[in-house]
């Protein structure tokens, strides 16, 4: 039951069918499947393969966008579920995510950002093409004990960098643990950049929350 509707959520972001996958979604939160596993290997898994197929000049845009349309309707629903399950924790700290700036990719975001409050965070999204000035601003105003800075492109990366860099010379980078994520981070960028770590996926971004809110601020 669990693969099957697995498999058939990836063909439905496969053939652009946002009601089918809408319809599946809510069969998954029916059935019992795990919501998580739902998005993650069922939707996204399906996206980044159409995305991979773009890569390689074997799709559309247009076929992108649809995907990606798809892949949202599915993921509002699952969301939602995500979001009950967690609802009744306590804050564990306060979050700050956003897109950097030239980026205006959110699917990925949005999936942390469900995660991260179903585990007890209070999030602040800040959506998406985020400029670096408003990153600093926030940080000033409302003292996050961590900032989540996504980007997707090898392009918008730099921005990750830019907005560490300004904390810094905003006097700010002591008072907030900064985590990265997006398909193209790596633990070398991490590193590279000065941030604190990165997610690869939602739920390793979960864990890395969690540990950087037991090690208390930072003192970089
Ligand atoms: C969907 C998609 C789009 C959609 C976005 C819709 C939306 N509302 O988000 C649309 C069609 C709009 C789009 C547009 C573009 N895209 Co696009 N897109 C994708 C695609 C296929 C999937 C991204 C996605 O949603 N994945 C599914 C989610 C669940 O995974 P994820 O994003 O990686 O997120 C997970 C982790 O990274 C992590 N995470 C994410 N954020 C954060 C943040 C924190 C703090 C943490 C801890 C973790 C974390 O957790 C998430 C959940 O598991 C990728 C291909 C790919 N393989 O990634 C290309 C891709 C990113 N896009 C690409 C490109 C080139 C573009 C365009 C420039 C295309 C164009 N010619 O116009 C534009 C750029 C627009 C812009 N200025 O941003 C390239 C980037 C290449 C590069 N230079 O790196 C990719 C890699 C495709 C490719 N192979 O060429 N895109």
């Amino acid at each position: 039951m669990k693969d099957k509707i697995l498999e058939e959520l990836g063909e439905a972001v496969r053939n652009f069918d946002e009601e089918g996958a809408r319809r599946l979604a809510r069969e998954a939160v029916e059935g019992g499947v795990d919501p998580v596993e739902a998005l993650e290997e069922g939707l996204a898994k399906a996206l980044r393969e159409v995305g991979d197929r773009f890569g390689r000049g074997e799709a559309f845009i247009t076929e992108l966008i649809a995907a990606a349309q798809a892949m949202e309707a599915g993921a509002e629903v699952l969301n939602r579920e995500i979001a009950r399950r967690g609802a009744s924790r306590k804050a564990v700290g306060r979050l700050l995510i956003g897109t950097v700036e030239g980026d205006i990719h959110s699917i990925g975001k949005n999936i942390v950002v469900t995660m991260l409050r179903a585990a007890g965070f209070e999030v602040i999204d800040l959506g998406v093409d985020v400029p670096t000035r408003v990153f600093v601003e926030k940080v000033r105003e409302l003292k996050p004990d961590i900032l989540g800075l996504s980007a997707l492109m090898t392009t918008t990366m730099a921005k990750q960098r830019e907005v560490i860099d300004a904390l810094r010379e905003a006097g700010l980078r002591a008072d907030v643990k900064v985590i990265l994520g997006g398909a193209p981070v790596t633990e070398e960028w991490v590193e590279e950049v000065g941030a604190d770590a990165c997610g690869l996926d939602a739920g390793s971004a979960v864990k890395v929350a969690l540990r950087l809110m037991g090690e208390g601020r930072a003192d970089a």
